[in-house]
């Protein structure tokens, strides 16, 4: 008999297609009353399919008495209650490694655009305007100070590129991560009054939430750039589109915001910040290799008793 999983939220259509193969795979977003839904037939699933931004809350993992594993689409597991899988005894895997460089990529991308003005030139050239103007000088990268808040693997996928470009690399973190390589920064202030550039990558969640407050970016300063492929919740949102609009910080490129999918209604008409749909991860080998990690985390753990990863501290009490 196959497992019996539910998927809350989208995943790949090919991963929904080899779930559905393996597993007696049921949409949550399918039903027209999922809390009815839940409460019907809530305690026939063993497991759950999710992804990093959608998560699964105490609510859900409540309504799911049977649940003995999670699999989630995406390496942030802020969204996911480990207080309670932990309670449960509920196995959680997640995605690890196999995103990393694309999303050190389009941290770098984002880096690039607001230094030099990729997006903005676009615009320019796009409106006509090159004839009768000259699109404004910018702002050098080789060579520059790049400050990194969260040296974990996709911080250290994003200093390797930086290292390409001749930059000085220095980080910050709860602690200094054995054999770096890198200057290690005490606090996030320090770090960004040294960095022209800020790169976020520390992971999300109440711990970490408003790192990046009103004292970062203005130590981080008029001509400092502050580029976020992590969570909008590390950085205190109103802080930053009021330093941007005064131009008190000098640029921003961001992935992620605190309310996603809205986006600051007085960042869209600014030159200096490029803005992205939460797309880091977003490439089609990237999702390929997590939604086959997803699948194979659930696989494992029928087959085997165990995800092939493991989020950390989800291990179950025994
Ligand atoms: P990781 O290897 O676990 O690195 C996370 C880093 O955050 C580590 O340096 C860790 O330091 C640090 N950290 C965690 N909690 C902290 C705290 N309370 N205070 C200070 N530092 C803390 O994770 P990763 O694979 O690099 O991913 C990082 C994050 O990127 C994910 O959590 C996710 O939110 C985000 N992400 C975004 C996208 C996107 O599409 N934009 C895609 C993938 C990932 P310790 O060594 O001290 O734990
Ligand atoms: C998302 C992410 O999973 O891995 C993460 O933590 O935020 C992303 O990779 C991706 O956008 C799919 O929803």
């Amino acid at each position: 008999m196959k497992h019996r999983i539910l998927q809350n939220g989208r995943v790949l259509p090919a991963l929904e297609a080899r779930l559905a193969e393996s597993f007696d795979l049921h949409r949550l977003a399918d039903k027209a009353d999922a809390p009815a839904f839940l409460r019907e037939r809530g305690r026939e699933f063993v497991g759950l399919v999710t992804s990093a931004p959608v998560g699964a809350d105490a609510a859900l993992i409540d309504a799911l008495p049977s649940l003995r594993v999670i699999s989630s689409f995406g390496v942030g597991f802020d969204r996911i209650d480990l207080a309670r899988t932990v309670a449960r005894g509920i196995a959680v895997g997640y995605t690890p490694d196999v995103l990393n460089d694309c999303v050190a990529d389009l941290a770098f991308a984002l880096l690039l655009d607001v230094a030099r003005g990729v997006s903005a030139a676009d615009r320019f050239v796009r409106r006509g305007a090159w004839p009768g103007e000259r699109f404004r000088l910018t702002t050098r990268v080789s060579g520059k100070r790049l400050g990194i808040l969260g040296l974990g693997r996709i911080g250290q996928a994003v200093a390797a590129r930086a290292a390409g470009f001749g930059m000085e690399i220095a980080y910050t973190g709860r602690r200094p991560v054995a054999d770096a390589g890198h200057a290690f920064i005490s606090t996030p202030v320090e770090l960004a009054r040294w960095a022209d550039f800020l790169v976020v990558t520390v992971a999300g969640g109440a711990s970490t939430r408003h790192l990046v407050s009103r004292e970062v970016l203005e130590a981080l300063g008029p001509d400092g750039v502050l580029v976020n492929v992590a969570r909008g919740s590390v950085v205190d949102e109103a802080a930053l589109v009021e330093a941007l609009v005064q131009r008190r910080l000098g640029g921003a490129g961001l992935d992620v915001f605190e309310n996603e999918p809205q986006v600051p209604q007085a960042l869209l008409g600014l030159d200096n910040v490029v803005l992205a749909p939460h797309m880091a991860s977003g490439t089609m080998e990237t999702r390929q290799a997590m939604a086959d990690l997803v699948f194979d985390n659930l696989l494992a753990y029928f087959d085997a008793g165990a995800v092939r990863c493991a989020v950390p501290g989800s291990a179950p009490l025994g």
